[in-house]
């Protein structure tokens, strides 16, 4: 093969633009289900409505509506309101209203008559199954990453029947209640048959480890997780603490996954918001460090909320490399603070680092949310290499090809040390 190498900055502009558009992408933390799972599968205009990020601009303009008449109201109704007040009574600018009209524009609809139900009555005449197969080509991603919580009834019933997993998805074993609320945990898993009490003696260290197995060996996760507050300390003293050193690491080790902590979440600062009342505060950079020193057989992947904590978790990353960090998190997924955050993490960390996970709770968000990172990820990539062709280094396509799709999922398969199933697309 002969090495094609990059002559201008237009050529460098346009290569560029096309491995950005067409490499596949490994979307590593999403809310996303298969089919199998039924309603936890959303889609269509009225959930992309009534996402949670819109819920609360709502009600920034909405003085006098009770949380309790919104809740009351039905779905079709909340989508009305959020549509009435967001897109029609203002421009729809902030990220999550433009989402939705990149979301409907690339669906081929137009989105200047805002004709709300025209656009329902598109939705309608989709199949869940024909919508998937769309929303996967839209939007470039070759494989999804779901939430999968065994604490949600609805979720856990569903996993005594299921089959296989759809291939365009994986797993991720999520334990927030293991890990943040073990008062009322332990019994729950006492009632599901693990012999463990709420003191951590050896048989709960035991029966807690009995219960990740068993959920390890059904889901085949492709890593543990847990979203944790500002103030999460390693080592601690408290139920979390001995969660982490006793259970999630040595059976993290045991199956060789990782352990992703998303750190720097206030849970409900305003609780009758529902999902749209959590905050965001600071966290403490060395837990993470000190977690990577004491166990460096096993692995970390890591994002932390607070844009205060972005800078010292790349130079952690910096110091272990069985750290790995990811995505502009949740309140950090705006295009401004996407484009710092990637800008500084390729100067500090060039590829070995995921720039970027959708977190999507809505099917069609996909195709947004890659769209509006795709965009920013070119444009700071467009920089470095051109700050490195103007050294006199010379650039190979095949490199750009390489760099692009380590970045969209390579670097993170490589850290899991399994394939990447977008190798073969
Ligand atoms: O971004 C979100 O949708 C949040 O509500 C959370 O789900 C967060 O991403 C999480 O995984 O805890
Ligand atoms: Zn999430």
């Amino acid at each position: 093969m002969s090495i094609q190498t990059i002559q201008s900055k237009d050529q460098l502009r346009s290569f560029l633009h096309d491995t950005i558009q067409t490499t596949p992408i490994t979307d590593i933390h999403s809310h996303l289900f298969t089919e199998d799972f039924g309603g936890l599968l959303l889609w269509g205009i009225d959930e992309l409505l009534t996402y949670h990020y819109l819920v609360a601009e709502t009600f920034r303009f909405q003085p006098e509506l009770s949380y309790e008449a919104f809740w009351a109201m039905s779905k079709t109704e909340q989508a009305d309101l959020v549509w009435q007040t967001l897109f029609i009574e203002h421009s729809p600018y902030s990220e999550a209203c433009r989402g939705v009209l990149t979301v409907l524009s690339r669906l081929g609809l137009d989105v200047s008559t805002r004709d709300l139900n025209a656009y329902r009555a598109f939705f309608a005449s989709m199949s869940t199954t024909e919508y998937l197969k769309l929303v996967f080509k839209l939007s470039g991603v070759n494989t999804v990453c779901m939430t999968n919580d065994p604490f949600v009834d609805e979720e856990r019933e569903v996993w005594e029947t299921i089959g296989e997993i759809d291939p365009r998805f994986h797993t991720a074993l999520r334990l927030d209640p293991l890990l943040n609320a073990w008062d009322t945990t332990w019994p729950r898993l006492k009632t599901w048959g693990y012999s463990v009490e709420e003191a951590f003696s050896e048989k709960t260290i035991q029966g807690v480890q009995s219960f990740l197995r068993d959920w390890i060996r059904r889901m085949n996760p492709l890593y543990m997780a847990v979203s944790l507050p500002p103030s999460f300390q390693f080592p601690e003293e408290s139920p979390r603490g001995r969660v982490i050193e006793t259970c999630i690491l040595p059976i993290a080790r045991e199956f060789d996954i990782p352990f992703a902590m998303m750190i720097g979440v206030n849970k409900r600062v305003n609780p009758a918001l529902g999902d749209a009342g959590d905050s965001v505060g600071p966290s403490d950079v060395r837990a993470v460090e000190r977690l990577c020193a004491q166990f460096p057989d096993n692995k970390f992947l890591c994002t932390m909320l607070a844009r205060e904590n972005q800078h010292g978790l790349a130079v952690a990353a910096r110091k272990f490399r069985n750290l790995h960090v990811f995505g502009c998190w949740w309140f950090l997924n705006n295009p401004s603070l996407i484009e710092e955050m990637t800008r500084m993490r390729f100067e500090l960390l060039g590829v070995s680092v995921t720039p970027q996970h959708s977190d999507c709770r809505v099917l069609d968000q996909l195709i947004y949310k890659w769209d509006h990172s795709r965009a920013i990820i070119e444009k700071v990539l467009f920089d470095k290499y051109s700050d490195l062709m103007d050294t006199g280094w010379s650039l190979q396509q095949a490199e750009i090809q390489r760099d692009v799709a380590d970045l969209f999922g390579g670097s993170f398969w490589r850290f899991l040390n399994r394939p990447n199933p977008a190798a073969k697309a």
